[in-house]
């Protein structure tokens, strides 16, 4: 067995525990660098959705923080801060991976100047911009200096995409190298085929299920991929999959004006999202931003095409006519009409999912990405 001599490190990981894109790469990141022999810190205010906390090097650290009444809204950062200087001084942390600007780098870098007056030692801050820093805080007077100086501060950034590094220089207007590192996705085991989960879902044989995972937020233009369920009404075998990362009921009414409560599943906080898109033949995804796209990678590792939007990172993941189709926002028309020719064509189906599986397997593997992170903690440990 070939042993792996190079230097272990101490990595404190800062991240959303919620359901969405940044806490799951922050999650696969941290979990992947730890069966690497790393030890990974956790910090957040409740333990990241997909972490095993039992796995081996791997420490969770909870944040808490109490709404005094003075403040009339709670705050996040400063509790954040102490906790960064607690776990760095305690386990002599090596680098500090924060995944979003602000709050994250912003508490880290107070953290910084805390440990700095206390003589603690504080490790090298890496900041991960995952679009929301960019695409929301940059373009908002209130807050945007602060996003602007949370990056240029910390020691390295790194983008989701080259889009977001493109976006941020031009919103930030900022001199700072920006690192691009496209998000990795690992497939998970399929534990319920696929007829036990279409029965599930109440599905007959032949029913074409498009499937679509989001937190459905206004930018994820649902009534867009309702009306695309819309156009396509009379062929009563389409179904549409939505695994909600959010409230579904403001878009209710929609799917009833539409006529469609027949071809819309809606299932709620689904944690094996592997088994259901298993269970689909392609995901639609028309989103008018969208950095990178996890959602869009999950479901090409599991061997299914996506027509998507395109927008932001997604033209850097789904390849146009190969692994799947891009639109422009709002053209449901298009949508709409490719799935019609889709439905008629299986082996293009299946062509198309197959070099979907492959191009995320070759292109947003582990082995790729982790590594590539892997050497940039060690450079800019080098370079700092
Ligand atoms: O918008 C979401 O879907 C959630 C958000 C998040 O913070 O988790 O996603 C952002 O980060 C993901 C992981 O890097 C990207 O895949 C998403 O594209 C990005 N969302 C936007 O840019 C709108």
């Amino acid at each position: 067995m070939k042993v792996n001599k190079e230097k272990k490190l101490k990595i404190g990981i800062v991240c959303y525990p919620s359901v969405g894109g940044s806490g799951i790469v922050a999650t696969g990141l941290g979990s992947e660098l730890a069966k690497r022999g790393h030890n990974v810190h956790f910090i957040s205010y409740d333990p990241p959705f997909a972490l095993n906390i039992k796995s081996p090097n791997i420490f969770f650290h909870k944040v808490n923080f109490s709404g005094y009444e003075l403040f009339k809204y709670p705050d996040y950062t400063l509790p954040l801060a102490v906790k960064i200087v607690e776990v760095s001084q305690k386990y002599k942390l090596d680098i500090l991976h924060v995944h979003y600007a602000v709050p994250h780098a912003t508490a880290a870098l107070l953290a910084k100047d805390i440990a700095k007056e206390e003589g603690i030692p504080f490790p090298n801050v890496v900041t991960t911009l995952h679009g929301t820093d960019i695409t929301l805080l940059a373009r908002d007077k209130t807050v945007m200096p602060v996003v602007k100086y949370s990056i240029e501060s910390s020691c390295a950034v790194t983008a989701v995409s080259q889009s977001l590094k493109s976006d941020t220089i031009k919103a930030l207007k900022t001199k700072k190298h920006i690192e691009v590192i496209h998000n990795f996705y690992t497939p998970k085991k399929i534990t319920k085929n696929r007829i036990i989960m279409r029965k599930s879902l109440g599905l007959k044989e032949d029913d074409f299920l498009i499937t679509h995972l989001s937190n459905l937020r206004p930018f994820k233009r649902i009534p867009d991929l309702l009306a695309i369920i819309h156009k396509l009404k009379n062929n009563k075998k389409i179904k549409l999959l939505i695994l909600a990362g959010g409230d579904f009921t403001p878009y209710e009414i929609l799917v009833k004006k539409f006529g469609i409560s027949k071809q819309v599943i809606v299932k709620k906080n689904i944690k094996d999202i592997e088994n259901y898109i298993n269970a689909g033949e392609l995901g639609v995804y028309t989103s008018e931003e969208e950095s990178f796209g996890m959602a869009i990678l999950e479901t090409m590792s599991y061997g299914k095409p996506v027509l998507a939007t395109n927008v932001g990172g997604v033209k850097e993941v789904v390849e146009h006519g190969k692994t799947g189709y891009l639109f422009g926002v709002g053209k449901v028309n298009d949508f709409a009409s490719k799935i019609s020719s889709l439905i008629k064509d299986a082996s293009q189906l299946k062509v198309l999912g197959e070099n979907a599986k492959l191009h995320a397997e070759s292109n947003f593997c582990a082995q790729k990405i982790v590594t590539k992170y892997e050497e940039y903690y060690k450079h800019i440990n080098k370079i700092c």
